[in-house]
This record gives structure tokens, C-alpha cells and sequence, in this order.
């Protein structure tokens, strides 16, 4: 049930869109009741809700701080000021810029910056866990460039630094790109800025799904190693959906120009004064025991499934995600997907390395904990969700008492309590 503070704060839109406000609340409680193991989402921090919800979207702040074509931006100038000025501090970072819409723009921005048409990038072959916006063929990425992959390892799954040395000195790429969205384990950016300075190539790191990690000195920053690493706001960080760009001083007047006006007009200054509320808070003592509880989390979330008779992709995880190679009961990914979504719990299915299915069916799921983890979840309640998503994968008649469970645990873990 929706609360009555909630009703009251939306009372407007309530009367004159029913249908939204009705829509808007049932998601509320869907994200309330449900269980999230979706690696790349999370909930954003309350107060970064209410920094994106007011008239800041009203404004027109084309430009950078100063330096803007329209009036009237004294204040946004500051606030957007403060997200860059606290993005920097989090990240020990020489240069960045905040105007980003989303992690695909940031990308777009750093390869509109340093490439031409018909370039060759070196990037992680999708099937291996590696983004959209890393040279997939039905992204722009794949079909302005030319793209060369490189893979994981058949033997152990890890990212096969030979490989990308081998491809490197072959086809002398002028980007090389690293970060992924389902791989689960540290990667050597320091490895890969060595491959790329032998062969005279730019490296750019997206750390989107391993912001928060870095953010939070729990996974290796690529700051110092790669030359642009672009991320999201949203995953692991806990701020809006986003994009940003960290780079050295030397590149800030190339990437400016090409976020704006380059590939963006208006930057949105709701979501850059929810960017800052996020650096913020990413930078408290508070946010790094959360960080460190998503690790443990995902640990135990991997150890158990595999208790289960679930094979883990690498056979664990250095991160907030755990990948699951369903084969080992007999399930496609698109079939668990579907079984856990209607027991209340959802995660995404997703290619495993080498995976015989399309992409459209997949052989795994990927798991994550940023979310159960900022609902509170302990060690103690994630053993138990790992037990009720290996039964419910193993057991199908069991769907209604492990739904029942699945809805004690998350009103035990309320979300936003001030809605729901
Ligand atoms: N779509 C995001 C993810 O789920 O990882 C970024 O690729």
C-alpha cells in the first residue's frame, strides 16, 4: 500500500493524470515487494530523488559553468560546480565532466573525441560480458567502427591479457576499450595501459558497473592507467541514471566540446544536482560499509548457489555480481528469468562466455547485491535468497510458498519507507 504522505506530496498529479499516478505507484510497490538481484539497478538514494524531482528541470544551462548561452544559471553554474568539484575528490580524478545523459552518451562523447570513421577499437566481445557500447554490430559503436574483440579464457573464464597484447600488435588499434557489464572479476587496467602505450593506443575504461566498488577503494581504479573512464551514475553508485566522463587535464577542452555541443544540447541540471547529492554521499564513511556488505553479499550469494548445484561463471566473483551458468540444471536463462519473476524475484538473463544459446534465450542469469544490499541484506537473509532461487529454479511447485517468503523478506527490508 502506498502511504498517505505519499498521496499527499503527489496530490496534484494524482488529479490530473490518474492513469500516470497509477501506473507511477504500482512500480513503487513492484520495487517495494519484489526482491532485485538486477546487477545494474539499484535504489537511488532518497535524497537524490528529491534533488531530481524540482524545477531544475526547468532550466536551460547550454554551455559549462560561466561560460553558458543562456541567463540565469548563477545557481546552476555552483551546483553543477560542486558535482564536477566532488566527482574529482572521489575519484582523485584531474578532469571530469558531469553533463553526460547516460553511459552510452559518455561513450559516445570519448569516441566522437579521439576517433575517426572507420577506426579500429579493440574491445571485450560481447558474449564475454562486455557492453552495447563496446562495438556491438546493432549499436552505433559497431557501425561506425571497426571493431576487433577480444575474449575470456575458455579455461578459466578470466579475461585473457595475452590475447588482447596479440590483437593489439595486429590490427594496432586506436582505442582499446575495457569494463563489461557480466563479468564478475577484477580488471588489469594497469595490464592493458601498458598494451596500450606499446602499440600507441588510447585506453578508455568503463567502470559503470564497478563505480561504486572503486568509489569506495574496493576494486582497482583505473584512474592513473586508462586515458578517458566513462561510467553510469545509477548501478553500483546509487545516484540518478546518468553518465559521466573522467579524463586527464589534457583532454578536458576535446571531451567538452564533444558532449556539448558535440552529441548533446541542455545538460539536465535536476539529475547533475542529484549527480552531486550522490559524490557526496559516496564519500561517506556510511557508503563504504555498504560497498564492503555488497561484496560480502555477493560472495555468499555465489558460494551458495554453487552449494545448490549451480555452476558460477570463474567460479565466484570479485564484485557485486555473480553469473550463473544454468546448464548445470537444465534451464536456460530465459526460462529462470521468467520463473523468478513470477515468484517475485527479479534478474536478467544473460550470455555466459561461449554460450551456445542467442542472446535472446542465453544459457545464465546474472545476479547482483547493490540492491538487496541497500535494503539492508545481510549475510543471513542473502543465504536465504539463494536458497529460495536454487528451489524455485529446482522445484517449480513450490512457486507459492516461496512467493510468500520472497514477500516477508522484502516488507522485513522496506525500501522507501516514506512512500510505502
Ligand atoms: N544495460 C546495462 C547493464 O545491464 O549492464 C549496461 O550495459
Amino acid at each position: 500500500m502506498i502511504t498517505e504522505v505519499y498521496e499527499k506530496i503527489n496530490k496534484d498529479l494524482k488529479e490530473i493524470d490518474p492513469e500516470i499516478y497509477d501506473l507511477i505507484v504500482k512500480e513503487i510497490i513492484r520495487q517495494g515487494e519484489g526482491i532485485n538481484l538486477i546487477a545494474s539497478e539499484n535504489y537511488a538514494f532518497k535524497a537524490v530523488l528529491q534533488a531530481m524531482g524540482t524545477p531544475l528541470s526547468n532550466k536551460y544551462a547550454e554551455g559549462y559553468p560561466k561560460k553558458r548561452y543562456y541567463s540565469g544559471c548563477e545557481y546552476v553554474d555552483i551546483i553543477e560546480e560542486l558535482a564536477i568539484k566532488r566527482l574529482k575528490e572521489l575519484y582523485k580524478a584531474e578532469y571530469c565532466n558531469v553533463q553526460p545523459h547516460s553511459g552510452a552518451q559518455a561513450n559516445m562523447a570519448v569516441y566522437f573525441a579521439i576517433l575517426r570513421p572507420g577506426d579500429t577499437i579493440l574491445t571485450m566481445s560481447l558474449n564475454c560480458g562486455g557492453h552495447l557500447t563496446h562495438g556491438s554490430p546493432v549499436n552505433f559503436s559497431g557501425i561506425i567502427y571497426n571493431v576487433v574483440h577480444y575474449e575470456v579464457s575458455r579455461a578459466n573464464e578470466l579475461i585473457d591479457y595475452d590475447m588482447i597484447r596479440d590483437l593489439a600488435i595486429k590490427y594496432k588499434p586506436r582505442l582499446i576499450v575495457a569494463g563489461a557489464s557480466s563479468y564478475p572479476r577484477v580488471i588489469d587496467s594497469k595490464i592493458i595501459a601498458e598494451i596500450a602505450k606499446e602499440v600507441e593506443a588510447f585506453f578508455m575504461f568503463d567502470m559503470a558497473h564497478y563505480s561504486g566498488l572503486i568509489a569506495a577503494d574496493l576494486y582497482p581504479s583505473p584512474v592513473n592507467h586508462a586515458d578517458f573512464i566513462t561510467s553510469t551514475t545509477h548501478k553500483t553508485l546509487r545516484g540518478p541514471r546518468g553518465g559521466v566522463i573522467i579524463a586527464k587535464k589534457e583532454y578536458e577542452k576535446l571531451i567538452n566540446k564533444w558532449v556539448f555541443p558535440g552529441i548533446q544540447g541542455g545538460p539536465l541540471m535536476h539529475v547533475i544536482a542529484a549527480k552531486a547529492v550522490a559524490f557526496k554521499l559516496a564519500q561517506s564513511p556510511e557508503f563504504k560499509d555498504y560497498q564492503r556488505q555488497v561484496l560480502i553479499n555477493a560472495k555468499i550469494l555465489a558460494e551458495e548457489l554453487k552449494n545448490q548445484g549451480i555452476r558460477i561463471v570463474t567460479d565466484g566473483t570479485d564484485s557485486h555480481m555473480v553469473l550463473c551458468d544454468l546448464r548445470s540444471i537444465g534451464l536456460t536463462g530465459k526460462e529462470a528469468e521468467n520463473i523468478l519473476n513470477e515468484v517475485g524475484i527479479f534478474v536478467n538473463k544473460n550470455v555466459i562466455p561461449f554460450d551456445p544459446q542467442v542472446p535472446a534465450v542465453t544459457s545464465g542469469i546474472r545476479l547482483g547485491t547493490p540492491a538487496i544490499t541497500t535494503r539492508g541484506f545481510k549475510e543471513q537473509e542473502t543465504k536465504e535468497l539463494a536458497k529460495l532461487i536454487a528451489l524455485a529454479l529446482k522445484e517449480p511447485n513450490k512457486k507459492d510458498y516461496i512467493k510468500s517468503k520472497v514477500i516477508e523478506l522484502s516488507q522485513a527490508f522496506p525500501v522507501y519507507k516514506i512512500y510505502l
